[in-house]
């Protein structure tokens, strides 16, 4: 059988008939490029791109994404429909659906981090890159690139990164691949997805399997812009609410969150 095909029949045991394409890789530059590619071919909304193997993973703003093999490198393309409000929501759709995976494979206690990182006691075990590409009409693609590290061990991330890593391979007892951890996020994604027109669920769904950090001062830096508030909520765009100083609330659209302890705060739960 070949990986693609056990891939498929992993989702065919969750009652689901992929509906395109899955190409799988023992090597690519960045699942993220090469779906790209076979979006400006014309591939179909679903089509999936999975590699072992990634020797230049990308995570926002040209950031890099350390990719450990056998660790998860997964792309999904999406074509939302002309005019769609909400393409916002994607990420956070992802983000459920990747929290939601990994509970399914046993991981406890995974929080969400807007945008969309997964945390596992304050550690970053998955990273989500989404990629629009836009034409006359609007947003034509979308190509969500999900991250896991599943065989990672703290030795082999760079020094930098072990603090604040974490890894399935140290958190579950038993073995569980990146095939395994694809199928229980491509299980729910679609799902997720319906949800990001209407809105309402999704937002309640991301809301409550984030970091507690509602209503506590924190910083958001997007690029040179650094802004300091308290975390007031998620807009229905999928932005971020924050009290400015004068009792302002600022929607943040993009930019990497950390928490403030502030003199007289009660640490973090
Ligand atoms: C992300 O960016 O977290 C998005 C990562 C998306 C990776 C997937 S893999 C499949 C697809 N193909 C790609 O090329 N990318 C996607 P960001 O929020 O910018 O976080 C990047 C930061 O996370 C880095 O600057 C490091 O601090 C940290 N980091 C890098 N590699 C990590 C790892 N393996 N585990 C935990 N943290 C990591």
């Amino acid at each position: 059988m070949s990986a693609a095909d056990g891939l498929l029949a992993l989702l065919a045991a969750r009652g689901l008939a992929w509906p395109a394409p899955v190409e799988v890789l023992a090597s690519v530059s960045s699942t993220n490029d090469r779906l790209k590619e076979l979006a400006r071919g014309g591939a179909p909304e679903w089509t999936a791109v999975l590699a072992a193997r990634q020797t230049a993973g990308r995570g926002r703003q040209g950031r890099v994404w350390v990719s450990h093999e056998g660790d998860l490198f997964l792309s999904v393309l999406l074509r939302p429909p002309p005019g769609a409000a909400g393409a916002g929501l994607i990420p956070l759709a992802a983000g459920v659906a990747t929290q939601e995976a990994l509970v399914a494979l046993g991981v406890d206690g995974g929080r969400l981090k807007w945008p969309n990182d997964v945390l596992v006691e304050g550690r970053k075990i998955a990273g989500i890159l989404c990629e629009a590409a836009a034409g006359a009409g609007g947003i034509e693609s979308v190509v969500v690139g999900i991250g896991v590290n599943v065989a990672a061990s703290p030795d082999s991330l760079p020094e930098d990164l072990r603090a604040g890593a974490a890894s399935l391979r140290t958190l579950l007892s038993g073995d569980v691949g990146p095939t395994e951890v694809a199928a229980e996020v491509l299980a729910r994604l679609p799902l997720w997805y319906h949800e990001v027109a209407p809105g309402r669920a999704l937002l309640e769904a991301w809301r409550g399997r984030s970091v507690p950090w509602w209503g506590r001062p924190v910083e958001i830096r997007a690029g040179e812009i650094v802004l300091r508030g308290r975390l007031h909520g998620l807009a229905d765009d999928g932005g971020l609410l924050l009290e400015t100083g004068d009792g302002r609330i600022a929607t943040v659209r993009s930019g990497d969150v950390s928490e403030l302890r502030l003199a007289g705060d009660a640490p973090a739960p």
